[in-house]
């Protein structure tokens, strides 16, 4: 078998004060790719700050912070071509920015408005839903992928979970499928530490995720997800392993999830405050920054004027969500069933006869 050594290091290539550690990839010496990067970096953290606080002020529901895992989303996205098919879940806002979602689309999703599932921008049109249900998109990535393989197409389906859904058996049966099939697809652990309450080191007993691909037969490695050198160089590997047939890849990328697990959610109660002190000093948009900086190719002039510039953008996306207005009730069943089953029709009455009332204002009710 080809990949049945158990390889525990993990590719890193910047200290957390932004320090080459080795030689860095040739690509590194593009200051204009690592430059875009950041920017996306800053962007994705400020809208993110942005849709915690609409949470906060009863704008949208629950929502899911990326605080703390922007390089591996901006790196995926960045990498992946516009035929490519993302299956994401649900902490996935940076790879979707990067995708061309829009960030009112992001916020019409988190609203409960399905019309965040219909992205407008051609790049993104195919790419699946957030997946809520922990690690099934694992497997819907490895049905899209057999459908690359069997018309000959040279794309490659990526899916994202996080650490925790590694522990389910969607997981382990899409690696299954992935290696007997040879497909082209990539599985990017996003390895936070944490799911929800349950801490990465009682998740699984093997020293790291990466090495769950052995039992499928294909490469797996892991990265320092809060490095986007790494993350970058190691996921341009995979899509390429994956483009051209050479089978699937599984990358573990490790960071942490600085924020609580949702909105819902107040990690204060499980973690203890000196771990996130620490995941602080390791955290990804600082450390590209330091780099950027030592490198002489950005200064705190140019980054006031980005946090300005994506500020606007921000709120441009937030002013795009206020006009959307609200979808009429039923949309919230429109996309269940391609037709309505006559078994359910009577509950869809019910449904509307609610709203009518509703809208007629509390005097009926
Ligand atoms: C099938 C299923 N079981 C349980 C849940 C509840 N749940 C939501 S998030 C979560 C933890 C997932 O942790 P992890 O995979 O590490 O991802 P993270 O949220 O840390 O990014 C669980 C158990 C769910 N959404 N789906
Ligand atoms: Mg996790």
């Amino acid at each position: 078998m080809a990949h049945n050594k158990v390889d525990l290091s993990c590719t890193r290539y910047l200290s957390p004060d932004g320090q080459a550690l080795s030689e860095l990839p040739a690509w590194a010496d593009d200051f204009n790719l690592l430059t875009r990067l950041y920017r996306q970096m800053v962007l994705t953290r400020l809208f993110d700050q942005k849709a915690v606080a609409l949470q906060r002020t009863g704008r949208i529901g629950t929502y899911a912070p990326t605080l703390g895992q922007e390089a591996i989303g901006v790196a995926v996205g960045s990498l992946m071509q516009p035929e490519d098919v993302l299956i994401p879940y649900y902490r996935d806002t940076a790879v979707q920015l990067m995708r061309g979602v829009r960030m009112e689309e992001i916020l019409l999703y988190w609203g409960g408005d399905e019309r965040g599932s219909d992205f407008a921008e051609p790049s993104a049109a195919e790419d699946f839903p957030i997946c809520v249900p922990i690690a099934t998109q694992a497997l819907h990535a490895c049905g899209v992928a057999s459908a690359f393989k069997i018309r000959g197409e040279h794309r490659v389906a990526v899916t994202t979970c996080g650490d925790g859904a590694t522990s389910k058996g969607d997981f382990l049966e899409a690696l299954n499928v992935a290696g007997a099939w040879q497909l082209p697809v990539v599985f990017v652990i996003n390895n936070n530490q944490w799911a929800i309450s349950v801490p990465r080191r009682i998740q699984c007993a093997a020293p790291t995720l990466a090495q769950k691909a052995i039992g499928a037969g294909f490469h797996g490695e892991q990265v320092d997800g809060n490095d986007m050198l790494a993350v970058y160089d190691r996921v341009q590997i995979a899509l390429e392993r994956a483009r051209h047939g050479k089978g699937p890849v599984l990358l573990e990328c490790v960071s942490y999830r600085l924020g609580d697990h949702t909105t819902a959610d107040d990690a204060t109660r499980y973690r203890p405050a000196d771990e996130v002190k620490q995941a602080w000093l390791e955290e990804p948009v600082k450390r590209l920054q330091r780099f950027l900086a030592g490198q002489g190719v950005w200064n705190e002039g140019r980054e006031q004027a980005l946090i300005a510039e994506c500020q606007a953008r921000v709120q441009g996306a937030v002013d795009h969500f206020d006009a959307a207005g609200n979808q009429s009730p039923e949309s919230v069943i429109d996309h269940v069933y391609a037709q309505w089953p006559a078994a359910l029709a009577e509950q869809r009455e019910w449904l509307l006869e609610r709203a009518a009332r509703r809208a007629g204002g509390p005097a009926h009710e």
